[in-house]
């Protein structure tokens, strides 16, 4: 339900668009989902909103939350209010630069200091790519990187035969925690029955790349 209503809402703000697009691992989609167009206040609150209920829905326990550059910052810091306004947890977070300052206060990383268990926030994961350079981050500061909270997991294989989601859990030790996946927006749209196009051509992809495949 909660997974459906995000999705429409990102078709609305063409956030989740379909065509041919090039992804950073290679592979050739009819869809994409570009957080970057979440470009209105209302916005990040309305993604905060859906990522804190993910989060307290998941049960997972962390003491920092981390916004991988660039697309994680904003994310992470409309989710941080959430967890406070709408859960009551009032939690630190920080994000990283991605060339460190050489003056004022310096450094790649700006916020809360990274300690204890931390949950990334982040927007998709495909190939698995991006959110192991955020674990080398958080580790090589001295923190434990614990779960990735993610809008779109677009359940595909990651660099080995099993789901990139199964590698990063297995892998890194991380819970991922996500707001909707393809299969719901397969679901979607073939309940939706407009675009039957769309429909074939993503359970089209699924089968090539997917987890199911
Ligand atoms: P992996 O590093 O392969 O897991 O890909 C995840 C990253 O790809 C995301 O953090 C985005 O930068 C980018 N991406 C999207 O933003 N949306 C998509 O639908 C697909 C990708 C992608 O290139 O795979």
């Amino acid at each position: 339900m909660s997974a459906q209503d995000f999705l429409a809402y990102c078709l609305e703000r063409n956030v989740l668009r379909f065509g041919e697009f090039r992804l950073k691992s290679g592979r050739v989609s009819p869809y994409f989902f570009n957080a970057g167009l979440f470009d209105r206040g209302s916005d990040l609150v309305r993604l905060g909103h859906h990522y804190a209920e993910a989060i307290m829905a998941s049960g997972v326990e962390f003491d920092l939350i981390f916004g991988p550059a660039y697309k994680g910052i904003p994310l992470a810091a409309a989710t941080a209010m959430a967890l406070h306004t709408e859960h009551g947890r009032d939690l630190p977070w920080a994000f990283n630069r991605k060339e460190a300052k050489d003056h004022g206060e310096g450094g790649a990383l700006v916020g809360a200091p990274l300690a204890g268990r931390v949950l990334i926030v982040d927007d998709v994961i495909t190939a698995g790519t991006a959110i192991r350079e955020s674990v080398a981050i958080i580790r090589s500061a001295g923190a434990e990187p614990t779960a990735v909270a993610i809008a779109l997991d677009r359940e595909e294989r990651g660099q080995g035969d099993r789901s990139a989601i199964q590698e990063v859990e297995q892998e890194l030790g991380l819970q991922v925690i996500r707001v909707a996946r393809l299969t719901d927006l397969i679901a979607m749209l073939e309940a939706d029955g407009r675009d039957p196009a769309h429909a074939e051509a993503l359970s089209a992809y699924r089968d090539r790349y997917g987890i199911r495949g």
